[in-house]
């Protein structure tokens, strides 16, 4: 056999391995290991629009708009957007240059749009000749030199799929301009393009550390095509929460936040924020409006002191250089990675909550105050924290132990003035034991309702506080008596209260008996249906009595086994009826 029959021959099966060996691990490692550990990504979103780079014939993209979605702005005919496409050579493009810039920013894993709305895929495609490799004087793969540069370099290569949109295809979404809507062939569109091509990336570029879906799809059973392909050929492989249909019952391995959203956090599933350097995600030349690098950490500090990962976009322009101000606001920010990244990789949402002057991590027996600015006195304040104050000191010099203050289940530690840090500085608190909190208390206003929803609450078995971009945050997951949430209460104000209670159910979960205790008083109902997924309603459960002040817990609770959702809970409502206002004798309700 020549030598160059058995190099294609090996090229045929190498990337076959990768696919066995990722199914033989999936079953051992937890997949979402790595996800919660390295909480930093970077996002690249690259095309035929970085070409454009937010103009067309004169018209430019407004501020703030998109430069990825010139095509539907300006609805560029498919005939003149493709054409233009054939300029695409980014001849500047160093796959090594991107790998080593997400390292030196701290970044750990690298989603690549491979393609986007406009349908051009930026890797090599036997299913369409429009790509990079065909359709262009470049002729090279990005994907692949991507995914191999990603690999020398540790970091993890995955891939954005638009999944649905598809602006060049007769049978995707969003095309009205060349199209008629009436007539799309969705259906062909999958079979031919979309699921194909997802099978390309599985199959061709190594294990992928993750697919990014995007704009969701009509029905979970369009979804499932998509995950059910991802898991036979890659199933170590994540996917976002944006597979699915965004009003339905979340699918994927963790859910994304709102583009460019800061989340409230108090969320029981991984999720992620992606965000842009600038105001867009694709090149635009008109746009200058950077991050700065403090901005960057601390909401990187932010988001990962809320439990979230943080995935930050560059945008190439059409040459393949990445834009000068985006390098610098990276190298600044791994400069700082680099010497506090273990406050960052590795750790999980801080149990106390947020403070005036910063955020908070923990990992094994440790919580890192992030201070973003030096209180009046130098001391930094965490109240709630139940365990022991071992030692405090800041992150860069361990040896030099702070003065640690405890007063009424308040810890303070002290900073010296000429050891703040800028943008954000590190103090450890060595704790004895996992970092636990004191209970939440909700405490209440002058004739306030106390508002008890997913924030505030605890949650027991299989309750969970989630999130969906149309149903926002509820509760769901709860089938059985021991899956509950519950509140604990600082009652100001005995008397009478209104008790409503705001949720979702589909009918699937109607009659679904529940319990909500309030103290000692006990009411029983049966869901009602409320329509679909996420149609909220207040239901009135009638009027209890608060009969004094002090402590008083409130729990939710299926009221019998079952195998269905009992409901997607959005808050209960204790709305005074009457209240005494007078301070009496503190004790258990
Ligand atoms: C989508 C794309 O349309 C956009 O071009 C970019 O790729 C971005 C990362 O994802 O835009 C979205 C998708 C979802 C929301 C907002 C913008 N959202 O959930 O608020």
């Amino acid at each position: 056999m020549s030598h160059s029959k058995s190099r294609q021959i090996l090229r045929a099966i190498v990337p076959l391995m990768w696919v066995v060996l990722a199914a033989g691990s999936a079953v051992a490692q937890d997949k979402m290991e790595w996800f919660r550990n390295d909480k930093f990504g970077m996002f690249v979103h690259w095309g035929p629009y970085s070409l454009l780079a937010g103009e067309w014939k004169g018209h430019r993209t407004p501020a703030g708009d998109e430069a990825e979605w010139i095509m539907q702005r300006f609805n560029i005919p498919v005939k003149e957007y493709r054409e233009m496409a054939h300029g695409l050579n980014p001849v500047k493009f160093d796959a090594n240059q991107f790998a080593k810039l997400a390292k030196a920013a701290g970044m750990k894993y690298l989603v690549l749009t491979a393609k986007h709305h406009d349908g051009f895929a930026m890797f090599r495609s036997l299913v369409s000749t429009y790509n990079i490799a065909d359709w262009t004087p470049f002729k090279r793969d990005i994907a692949k030199e991507l995914a191999e540069a990603c690999r020398r370099e540790g970091i993890r290569f995955c891939v954005y799929y638009s999944h649905r949109e598809d602006w060049d295809d007769p049978g995707g979404y969003g095309n009205h301009w060349d199209y008629d809507p009436a007539k799309k062939d969705f259906e062909k569109y999958l079979r031919e393009k979309s699921l194909p091509q997802l099978r390309e990336l599985l199959t061709n570029y190594g294990p992928l550390g993750l697919v990014w879906f995007d704009r969701g799809i009509d029905t979970t059973e369009q979804a499932k095509r998509f995950i059910d392909l991802v898991h036979e050929l890659q199933p170590q492989c994540l996917i976002n929460g944006r597979v699915g249909n965004y009003g339905h019952e979340l699918l994927g391995d963790y859910q994304n936040m709102n583009d460019n959203g800061m989340p409230t956090g108090g969320l029981d599933e991984y999720w992620e924020t992606p965000q842009t350097l600038n105001g867009t995600w694709g090149y635009s030349k008109f746009d200058q409006e950077w991050k700065t690098p403090a901005n960057v950490i601390q909401r990187l500090v932010e988001i990962v002191s809320k439990g979230g990962n943080y995935l930050l976009n560059i945008g190439p322009m059409a040459d393949g250089t990445v834009p000068a101000p985006s390098v610098a606001v990276l190298e600044q920010v791994g400069a700082w990675m680099q010497k506090n990244g273990e406050s960052i990789y590795g750790t999980s949402a801080c149990p106390v909550g947020q403070f005036p002057w910063g955020r908070c991590t923990v990992k094994g027996e440790r919580v890192y105050l992030h201070a973003f600015q030096r209180p009046a006195d130098g001391v930094l304040r965490v109240g709630g924290l139940r365990n022991e104050v071992r030692a405090a000191y800041l992150l860069q010099t361990p040896g030099r132990k702070l003065e640690v203050l405890s007063q009424s289940g308040v810890t303070g530690v002290r900073v010296p003035a000429q050891r703040w840090d800028a943008v954000s500085t590190v103090v450890v608190l060595e704790v004895k034991g996992k970092p636990e909190s004191e209970p939440k208390l909700i405490t209440q206003g002058s004739d306030s309702p106390f508002v008890l929803d997913y924030l505030g609450c605890e949650t027991a078995g299989r309750a969970m506080k989630r999130f969906n971009r149309d149903g926002k945050f509820h509760i769901g997951r709860w089938t059985n008596p021991e899956d509950q949430v519950s509140w604990n209460l600082l009652v100001s104000q005995p008397g009478r209260y209104r008790v409503h209670m705001r949720y979702a159910a589909r009918e699937a979960s109607a009659r679904r008996k529940y319990v909500v205790e309030i103290g000692e008083q006990r009411l029983q109902n049966s869901v009602e249906t409320t329509g679909d997924w996420y149609q909220y309603k207040t239901f009135d459960l009638g009027t209890v009595t608060l009969a004094r002040n002090g402590p008083l817990k409130v729990l939710i609770r299926p009221a019998e086994a079952g195998t269905e959702n009992l409901m997607y809970f959005e808050s209960l409502t204790l709305e005074p009826e009457t209240v005494s206002g007078q301070l009496g004798r503190v004790g258990r309700q």
